[in-house]
């Protein structure tokens, strides 16, 4: 058997098909007949080297997208660059260059090593977020949500970086209020920002979760929650001559209501903030204050404090105390040295009065019209009584807030807005667009608006009056510019408008979108808003999906590389410090101890990376690229380790043998044999593979069971090496098959696929790549020996189709037909035919 060198096979196919024009994929010049797929993955940052997850994510989309172009599909598998963005400044200051020419550089890098994988994108629908023909669009996006009220100035605490000296979004701080990326302690100070309403789509965005079918629960289940709705009733309580409004999700619990809790910065707490400092000083511990409000109900008077637990952005920013009901009105009002409590839910069974009872339970007899009603029915009960005596009413609330996209960096789109004295705030016009990022050499410090110390960026003229004016000078976060790539994909070159709604809508959704369940809530909630925003002012018709611009969402799981630690100290290992010892177990060098083997994410701290490009030098394209699939199930965590690519390389190799044992078996004219004139051991290769093609095609088309579909190639492979050598099957049979496989096998691996096609017939010039999809097959029946009886006597064998006898009369006649059957039963008359499962038994006349 001739031995492949698999990593031979990279620069030879690669430059073939590139010469062809055809990017990497020869099926590009064959026109599609079906409808579109649009599938994609989350497009990276260029951090100028591809890792493994990269590596997993863009096999995966390539081998899909190369099976829908095989299916006739009009296939759009787009990439392109999340190019701005904090790393890349910050890496620019560390290497003193400019962001710009750190970015391109990396943009190339990675793109090379995108062809080394064998990646074939769309490299004419490419897009780069810092390109000005990019971010022109992004500008004109804000100014769209500006237009119609969907972008906002104003004033507001927000969450500050220490580190990346930059202003944070609520999604980047994560819930120990550490910054996403640098992970320090995000601090708090009132800044002038921009904001996109996105709170104005809550409730589509939460209710429009439901059509996602075809989305991992768990992703749904974190956007449910970060958008948080909760229902309740906003009910409103007389002070002075004034009223406070109260937000509650407990209006049942009225009854129990025994103080007001205002925010610190509530309006009314303000004001006796400035009459007395003294109290005001109390405000951040709580303190009651001089003021008196009315129970609705009751009319009874009940004091009015301020409370630190009383979030002022949420609701009114004012609590109905309810400590008999509510664990942290109760501990507040505990703090406050009160002691009487007023309970009116008690337990279903076992009621204790006046205990505090956090639950929903059932109305005692202090709840007026609503004693004796479960706490839901109440619930219904006493909204229906606030709206009829108009002090309150039902109200929904989102725990989600606006986008606040200000950020205080260079290296991102600058916000494309002018300050002037005169006039306010005014918008760019849309011919003084994009507004440019002015060059740097370098960058002097992290952070701190840089852009506010160029002169010239700063100072303008006044669209609006032509006086002096100033530009702003923040930047968008990044998340803006992925929020709306998917739609410039299908529209990349336009230069009149963000897309062309005629142009995109026919392409929209995407079909499939992959990427790490990192993105779960950020990227994925501001995708679905800016989506329903473009559709709402007609830049696609979103009708049919209520805007939703992903059909179907698949996370791939992480790749974790394989690490040693020291059992004694517990520290990670770098290769130098371990040896492989006596029956493979691997020893700490020091101690000679064994050392403790794990697989963990990989990171620079616990030596355990594991770089694409090394893989693919060592092993090619093809079985690196099939090696990660076969691994694990693309949602699960991966164990990335390089020595078990033996397996797929021995495959690999097996299946190039197979075309090199046939070259030699096969003339020029191959002919074909049909499958009447099959052989049992024939039928058995079509069956077996019809089977495993059926397989292989609900796994691209449906599971996306990757790892399935290797193993699937591996037993097509196997049963066709194992019959190479049968009498009973021909050269032909094995032909057609074989070259199945290699059709079914080239979305994983088209260098290995093309060589086998060259050694199998060298003088064939057509590409296998460029084949239709071996579609499955309907099974040939098999053949079983039934035995034939006549008058009670053993006549012959008949080697007829399987259930056969489960047919009378095609039975029958089937059997009559052959030559033994001409001979022992002929046209003599059938008396009574008796059919068992193997055994046919005529009863014939004379
Ligand atoms: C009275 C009450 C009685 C409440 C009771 C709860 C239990 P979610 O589910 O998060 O929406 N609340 C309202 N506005 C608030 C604010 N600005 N800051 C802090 N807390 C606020 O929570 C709604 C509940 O949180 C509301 O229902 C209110 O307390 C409190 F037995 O009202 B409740
Ligand atoms: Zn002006």
């Amino acid at each position: 058997r001739r031995v492949f060198d698999l990593t031979k096979l990279d620069a030879k196919w690669t430059a073939i098909w590139k010469s062809q024009n055809t990017f990497l994929n020869p099926r590009r010049k064959i026109a599609p007949t079906k409808g579109k797929i649009y599938s994609t993955s989350m497009f990276p940052y260029p951090s100028g080297i591809l890792h493994m997850g990269h590596l997993r994510v863009y096999t995966i989309a390539d081998a899909l997208a190369r099976y829908y172009r095989m299916q006739g599909h009009h296939v759009i598998n787009p990439m392109g660059w999340d190019a701005f963005g904090l790393p890349a400044e910050n890496a620019a200051v560390e290497r003193n260059v400019s962001p710009e020419k750190w970015t391109r550089l990396n943009i190339a890098k990675m793109k090379a090593q995108m062809e080394l994988m064998f990646a074939d994108f769309d490299w004419d629908r490419e897009i780069t977020t810092c390109d000005p023909d990019y971010y022109k669009w992004t500008q004109k996006l804000f100014l769209s949500m500006y237009k119609h009220g969907y972008a906002y100035r104003k004033k507001a605490e927000i969450n500050w970086d220490p580190v990346d000296q930059t202003v944070l979004a609520n999604e980047q701080v994560d819930s120990e209020g550490r910054s996403w990326r640098s992970g320090a302690i995000v601090e708090k100070k009132q800044l002038e920002q921009w904001f996109l309403g996105i709170t104005k789509f809550a409730n589509e965005l939460n209710q429009d979760l439901e059509i996602l079918d075809q989305w991992p629960d768990k992703v749904k289940a974190m956007q449910k929650n970060w958008i948080g709705q909760s229902v309740g009733a906003e009910i409103k309580f007389k002070v002075g001559d004034s009223e406070v409004f109260v937000y509650t999700t407990r209006p049942e619990t009225l009854y129990s209501v025994q103080y007001l809790a205002l925010a610190a910065d509530h309006p009314f707490a303000s004001i006796i903030a400035q009459a007395d400092a003294e109290l005001a000083k109390k405000y951040e511990t709580g303190t009651k204050i001089p003021l008196e409000a009315v129970h609705p109900l009751t009319q009874e008077k009940i004091p009015v404090f301020v409370a630190p637990y009383v979030i002022s952005s949420y609701g009114h920013g004012a609590v109905m105390g309810c400590p008999a009901h509510d664990q942290r009105d109760f501990e507040f009002w505990k703090n406050m040295g009160e002691t009487e409590i007023v309970a009116t839910v008690e337990p279903a069974s076992g009621a204790k009065e006046n205990e505090p009872f956090f639950e929903d339970g059932v109305m005692n007899a202090k709840s007026g019209l609503l004693a004796g009603l479960t706490c839901q029915e109440a619930r219904a009960k006493i909204i229906e009584h606030l709206e009829s005596e108009q002090i309150g009413k039902k109200q929904i609330n989102y725990r989600l807030r606006d986008w606040l996209v200000s950020r205080q960096r260079y290296w991102g789109a600058p916000i494309p807005m002018v300050h002037c004295d005169r006039c306010g705030t005014v918008p760019v016009p849309d011919d003084q667009l994009p507004v440019l990022l002015p060059a740097v050499d370098k960058l002097l410090g992290k952070g701190g608006s840089p852009l506010a110390k160029i002169a010239e960026f700063v100072n303008v003229d006044c669209p609006s009056c032509g006086g002096a004016a100033k530009r702003d000078t923040d930047t968008m976060d990044t998340f803006v510019d992925s929020s709306w790539y998917l739609f410039r994909y299908l529209d990349s070159q336009n230069k009149q408008d963000i897309i062309d709604p005629k142009k995109v809508s026919p392409l929209m959704c995407v079909d499939q979108y992959l990427g790490g369940v990192e993105h779960a809530i950020l990227h994925l909630l501001y995708v679905r808003f800016v989506s329903k925003f473009l559709s709402k002012i007609g830049y696609w018709d979103g009708s049919q999906t209520r805007g939703e611009p992903i059909k179907k969402l698949v996370s791939q799981g992480m790749v974790h590389g394989k690490t040693f630690s020291d059992p004694q100290t517990g520290k990670f290992l770098k290769p130098d410090e371990y040896e492989v010892g006596p029956e493979n177990n691997v020893l700490v060098k020091e101690t000679g101890e064994k050392a403790l083997v794990s697989f963990e994410k990989m990171s620079k701290s616990k030596y355990n990376g594991a770089d694409p490009g090394e893989c693919i030098e060592r092993h090619g394209a093809d079985a690196t690229r099939a090696h990660i699939l076969f691994q694990a199930p693309i949602e699960d965590v991966l164990n990335w380790e390089e020595s078990k690519i033996v397996g797929v390389e021995r495959w690999l190799n097996k299946v190039l043998s197979v075309a090199d044992v046939l070259n030699g078996r096969i003339g020029s004219e191959i002919k074909t044999k049909p499958t009447e004139e099959y052989s049992d051991a024939e039928i058995s290769i079509h069956n077996e593979t019809q089977q495993l093609l059926a397989s292989i095609t609900d796994s691209f088309a449906r599971s996306l069971s990757m790892n399935t579909v290797i193993s699937d190639y591996m037993k097509y492979t196997n049963k066709l090496y194992g019959e190479l050598n049968n009498p009973d099957v021909s050269t032909e049979v094995l032909y057609l098959y074989y070259l199945d496989l290699l059709k079914a096998m080239s979305p994983v691996a088209p260098g290995v696929c093309e060589e086998a096609n060259e050694v199998l017939h060298p003088w064939k010039a057509e590409s296998v790549l460029a084949a239709d999809w071996p579609q499955p097959q309907p099974l040939i029946a098999a053949t079983i020996p039934y035995t034939v009886m006549v008058n009670g006597k053993m006549r012959f064998i008949y080697p007829g189709p399987e259930g056969l006898t489960n047919n009378k009369e095609e039975c029958i006649a089937k059997v009559i037909a052959t030559p033994d059957g001409q001979k022992w039963i002929g046209d003599r008359k059938i008396k009574k035919v008796i059919l068992k499962p193997s055994t046919i038994v005529f009863i014939v006349e004379g």
